[in-house]
Order: structure tokens, then sequence, then C-alpha cells
């Protein structure tokens, strides 16, 4: 659900809330496209198309098929598939990407439709780390640049490289975890773009320059061109970026951040979302401008998409692009022919506390927000669950007979309160994210997850009200940020609608 945008003199930062991490953006022509992380999740890297780069909308997913994405089931959350980078280039999309499972590595995959299909992965085992980047030079070779950093001769549509890795920079003077490098050739300089700090409080944006794709490079003298560390501001975080010049030859960064939210040292629930700010030159430096939560507008014509439905009805053949699930979904487990016009999930023996457990969900995208399904466990036990990890997940469950509120926090499980369900096993199960309550003070949490069962006559019964700070990454770790979604624990359970809307 986009942001409400202000009139055209500002736009609400993130761009794309939600678990949305690590964006690589091109443009083409009057379109911009972007990717980002999606880690065990499939399908994976989600893809957006914007026209004004403040308002997105999601075509797809690039690794929508097994044959391009098979990820362990023993996989722990936040593995799989680090940071893409998308790029277009002889009037191919090409997209270059890590999954960090065992015996996977990098791989590219291309189209020439952004919206798919992609192609089978071409894998390129010679590429030498993660957050792999793509740059062609003046004569067509190509150069895959890696986190640490280091650079190799690539053919894409091989995956073939040449030549052994050169190690072209490692950051600012004692920084730690120089990464996410991005080359482009701008003027008469190749420009180098890292993340370094690491992806937590102390994450920054530097660049250096040379005349050459593998340089030597200069240092930026004003190094780190963006941070936030140290400073008390409601986007933290930031790094992990990517530049793009709009037609009208202004420039424009996208990166990552994180909107801490209740007192210290402030929990972060959406994860790692995407964020843009204005960007200018001055003697031939990146100067990066305002980063808000409500920013200048951009002085073109903005294009606000539809806005997203709030109820899916599930009466599609396939899920759409936004449903993820952790690490597959296979038909014999998710299908929406079974019962037509209604999702079936199928257990597979694992509860949500299970790294493959049948789960379809959508990111949470806004700091307060509702989400109700029609829940059918006559044939199981399932329901509504706010996810962040296999060991970090709140959920209201049905069975036949009864229904209960579970909590998972790290290595603890409790059912939190139970009751039978006077109504049978078909029941609207709905869980609310809402502000916690006054007064705040610096132990408050970020907010408070409540479930509850909607009764015939649409009111809301809460059954449990719980602590939402244990579902934040501050807590738990890990890259990814929460996803609301419905879930089998046993046998077959059906969901007749899902509604997800953010509250006032
Ligand atoms: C990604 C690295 C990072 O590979 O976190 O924020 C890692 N940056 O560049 C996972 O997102």
């Amino acid at each position: 659900m986009p942001h409400q945008q202000q009139a055209d003199s500002t736009f609400a930062n993130p761009v794309i809330p939600g678990f949305h991490p690590d964006p690589s953006i091109c443009r083409v022509g009057d379109d911009y496209y972007l990717a980002c992380s999606s880690f065990e999740y499939f399908p994976g890297v989600p893809l957006f198309h914007s026209r004004d780069l403040v308002h997105w909308r999601q075509i797809g997913n690039a690794l929508d098929r097994p044959e391009q994405l098979s990820l362990p089931a023993d996989m722990p959350s936040s593995g799989g598939i680090y940071a893409p980078t998308l790029r277009h280039h002889d009037g191919r999309f090409w997209l270059i990407v890590t999954n960090v499972a065992e015996g996977r590595g990098n791989l590219i995959v291309t189209a020439t439709d952004p919206a798919g299909p992609w192609s089978d992965p071409i894998w390129a085992p010679g590429v030498p780390g993660i957050d792999p980047d793509l740059v062609w030079d003046e004569d067509g070779t190509c150069w895959c640049t890696v986190a640490g950093v280091a650079q190799v001769r690539l053919d894409p549509s091989t995956g073939e490289t040449y030549g052994a890795p050169r190690k072209l920079w490692s950051g600012g003077p004692g920084a730690k975890a120089p990464e996410a490098p991005h080359l482009y050739r701008i003027g008469d300089y190749w420009y180098l773009l890292i993340a370094e700090g690491g992806t937590e409080r102390g994450h920054g944006v530097s660049i250096a320059r040379g005349r050459t794709p593998s340089g030597p490079f200069e240092p930026c003298p004003d190094n780190p061109i963006l941070t936030h560390r140290g400073i008390d501001h409601p986007i933290q975080n930031t790094g992990h970026a990517d530049l793009v010049q709009a037609p009208d030859g202004s420039w424009w960064m996208v990166f990552l951040g994180v909107r801490p939210g209740g007192g210290t040292p402030g929990w972060h629930v959406l994860g790692r979302e995407t964020f843009l700010a204005p960007v200018t030159w001055v003697d031939g430096w990146p100067v990066v401008g305002e980063v808000s939560l409500e920013a200048s507008a951009p002085g073109w014509q903005l294009f606000p998409g539809p806005v997203e439905e709030q109820r899916e009805d599930f009466d599609v053949n396939e899920l759409r692009p936004q449903w993820i699930s952790p690490r597959d979904r296979p038909a014999e487990h998710y299908s929406t022919k079974e019962r037509p016009g209604w999702l079936t999930l199928r257990a597979r023996g694992g509860s949500l506390d299970e790294p493959d457990v049948v789960f379809a969900g959508r990111r949470q995208q806004h700091l307060t927000c509702r989400a109700r399904t029609l829940v059918d466990a006559t044939s199981g036990r399932g329901g509504l669950a706010v996810r962040l990890d296999e060991r970090h997940h709140y959920e209201i469950e049905a069975s036949a007979t009864d229904v209960r509120v579970i909590a998972r926090v790290g290595s603890l499980s409790t059912v939190v309160a139970s009751q039978p369900l006077p109504t049978g096993p078909v029941v609207v199960l709905g869980v609310t994210v809402t502000e916690p309550p006054a007064p705040h003070d610096s132990r408050t949490g970020p907010d408070v997850v409540s479930f509850g069962i909607e009764g015939p006559d649409g009111t809301f019964t809460a059954l449990a009200t719980l602590d939402g700070r244990y579902l934040s990454t501050e807590v738990a770790g890990g890259f990814t940020g929460r996803v609301i979604g419905m879930y089998a624990a046993e046998g077959t359970v059906h969901f007749d609608w899902f509604d997800y809307e953010p509250l006032a």
C-alpha cells in the first residue's frame, strides 16, 4: 500500500517501505527499475518499477522458479539471497546476486522485460565474494566488483571470469566491512561507491574515483558522504547505496535505512527499507542532499500509482509477486486451485519454529497496521502470524475446536491465550500492530501486537496483546523484517481471503 503522498511538494521516505534492503537501481529512458535482497524467501529478488523515483510498484521477482532459486530446507533465516545489482546493457537487463547457501554462490540472470521471465541462472564460480556489481567499460569489457573490495573481469553471458581478482580499495581508514560496491563512469572518472561500517548503526557510504575501472582510486576527502552514525535521526543504519541519473540530468541515490521505534536503543521491526535522497556534484564529488521522512519532491511530474488493493481474494492461479514463503513454494503444499477462490496450505510437519514451515506472507510495510484472514481449520491447525524468523514470531492459530495465541522469542515458546471456538472451525482471525500505550519512556517498546477473532457481527475480541520489541532486528538479529501471513502447522488449512491495511 503506497504511502499517501503529500501535495507534490514532498514525498514520503522510505519510498519502498518494509523489508526491502540493499536496493540496486537502473534507468532505461524514462523508466526506473529497482531490485532488493530477499534472503530465505521464495520467490526471491523483488523487482520494482517507477516513473518518478518516488512511487514504486512491484512488477515481479527475478528468481521465481526452483531452477533459479533452491534453498536448503535447513538453511537458517537471513541465509540465501544477499545483495543484487541490476543493470541494463546492450538492450538487456542483467542481474547478478549471491546465493550464500552452501554450494551455491554468484549467479547472473538476464531478461529483456524486467517483469520477467528471467533466464535460468548463469553461475559465476570465479566471482570472489558477495555484493557483486556489474559495469561495462568503453570496449564492452564487463567488470565484476565485490565486497572487500575486489574486482575480476567477467563474461556475464557465460559466467566465466578472467585473470586473478585484484584488490581495488578497502574504504576509509579503519572502517570495517567495505561492501556493496558499485562502479560508474561519470565524466572523466570512474567512481567506486561502497558501504562500510557494517549494516547496523555504524553504516555509511563512501566513494573514491580513478581514471580506469580498476583504479587506482583516490578517496573522496569528505567520506563518508552519507552516514547517520552517532546522530539523533529518525532514519538510522543508512548505507548500501546505488546512484542513478534522471532524464533531466539530476542525480539521486537510493539506499537502505531503518526506522527504530520506542525508547532506548530503539527497535526496528520492518527490516531495512529503501530510501531516496538527491545528490549534487561539487568539485567532481557527489554530495548527498536531504535525507528525511518527508523530503522535497523532485521537480518533475509525479506518477502516483493505483492504491494497492487491501484484500487478496486468492481467486488467482498464481499468488501475486508480493507473497513470499520460506525457501520454496511447492504446489503440493500451496494451492489456489484445490478450493477455487481459497488459498489451501498443506502442512509438511513443521510449525513456524521450523525453517521450512508452510507460510505465505507479505512484508509488513507500515509501523501501524491491521491484517485479517478468514480461515477454515476443519482439517488442520494453522492461522495468522507475524514472522521475523523461525525463532521470533507471534501467531493466532485455529484448529477444529479452539483458537490460541502463541509467542516464540528465542528459545522460549508459550501459549499466551487459548479458548474454544464457539462458532466452529471457520473464523476470522485478526492482528493489529499499534503504538505502545502511553506513557512512553526509555523502556517503551516500538509497538504492541494484538491478536483476536472477529465475531459474525464484525466485533473484534482481542485474545492477547504482546510487546513488539521481541520481533525486532535489535532482538533477533538477521537481515530481514517482519512478514505477516498465513500458515499451516498441521493437516490442511484453507484461507478464503487476507486483508492488510495501514492504520492511521
Ligand atoms: C549485504 C551487505 C549488507 O550483502 O548486508 O547492508 C548484507 N549491507 O552489503 C545483507 O543485506
